[in-house]
């Protein structure tokens, strides 16, 4: 399993990864009751086109960077699951044009997730791990958490706030690309919501900045910038194949090491920049 070059590899991920929404048309989805619930307009119609993006992790190294003002400065910011703004502006901004969050949240907090006006901002993406390179419909009948009746409370509630689901072919793609390009065997387990998001801003972005997601010198074993808790796991990965994904980053990444170092920054092109 010999490492392809950069360049390569931004090839593989733009033309074998295909990012995409369930939209109605999608086997199990097309019917008269998910047509009232799916948005209307697909995600790039929605966000238009992007020029500089901003991906913020949410590791516990982000504290007390002051990298705020930075990070608002981008056309797009994404964020992920429960990762506040709110009193720590400082640190990691205060816009949010895209929010993915995982199918855990939405169920197993799904309490929170309907009242807190944290998730009112912005764009929704949801994704749940589906089985390895299975067809929609094997994956609706067996999603990993069941968070439909969640995604249609929410979407009831809250009609005018853009809210998709994440085709969940994307997840295997991208593991394939990612145990091609390592020397060992990685977990079966789909990659995290961070590289994930990190892909979904490549397909909409000219140029995306990856925040804190490879750690810099406040890298830390706490896990969020949000949170007190402690695991060197959150980092480093236990279910999801962290380790190797922030690998794969370093390895396309067309920022210098000192940004990685001092901002736990990297730079990546988007796709429609990218030459094969
Ligand atoms: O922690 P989580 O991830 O929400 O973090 C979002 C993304 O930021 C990157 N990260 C986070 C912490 C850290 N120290 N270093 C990092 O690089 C990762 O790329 C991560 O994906 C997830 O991926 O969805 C995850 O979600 C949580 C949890 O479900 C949500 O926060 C909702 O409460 C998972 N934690 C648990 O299940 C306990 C986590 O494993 C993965």
């Amino acid at each position: 399993a010999a490492k392809l070059s950069p360049e390569k590899l931004l090839c593989q991920l733009r033309d074998r990864v295909n990012v995409t929404m369930i939209q109605g048309w999608d086997g199990p989805f097309d019917t008269s009751e998910w047509h009232q619930y799916l948005p209307e307009k697909s995600l790039s119609e929605t966000v238009g086109r992007l020029g500089r993006c901003a991906v913020v992790s949410s590791a516990g190294s982000l504290k007390s960077s002051r990298l705020g003002q930075e990070i608002d400065s981008h056309d797009a910011i994404l964020r992920f699951n429960g990762a506040p703004v709110k009193g720590f502006q400082e640190d990691v901004g205060q816009k949010t044009t895209i929010r993915l969050v995982n199918s855990q949240l939405v169920t197993v907090e799904k309490q929170q997730f309907l009242r807190e006006a944290l998730y009112n901002t912005g764009i929704l993406i949801v994704w749940d791990p589906a089985p390895y390179h299975a067809e929609i419909n094997e994956w609706y009948r067996k999603p990993d958490y069941n968070f439909f009746e969640s995604y249609k409370l929410y979407r009831s509630t809250h009609p005018e706030q853009p809210f998709y689901i994440l085709n969940p072919k994307m997840q295997w793609q991208l593991w394939d690309i990612l145990q091609e390009n390592s020397l060992e065997h990685i977990q079966p387990n789909p990659p995290s919501s961070g590289m994930l998001g990190i892909v979904i801003m490549m397909t909409l972005c000219d140029e995306v900045h990856v925040y804190e997601f490879l750690p810099s010198k406040r890298q830390t074993d706490v896990c969020h910038y949000y949170q007190k808790f402690h695991d060197r796991a959150c980092t480093m990965g236990a279910y999801h194949p962290l380790l190797f994904e922030k690998n794969l980053v370093k390895h396309i990444n067309q920022g210098t090491d000192e940004d990685i170092y001092t901002h736990g920054k990297v730079t990546l092109p988007g796709f429609q920049n990218v030459r094969c």
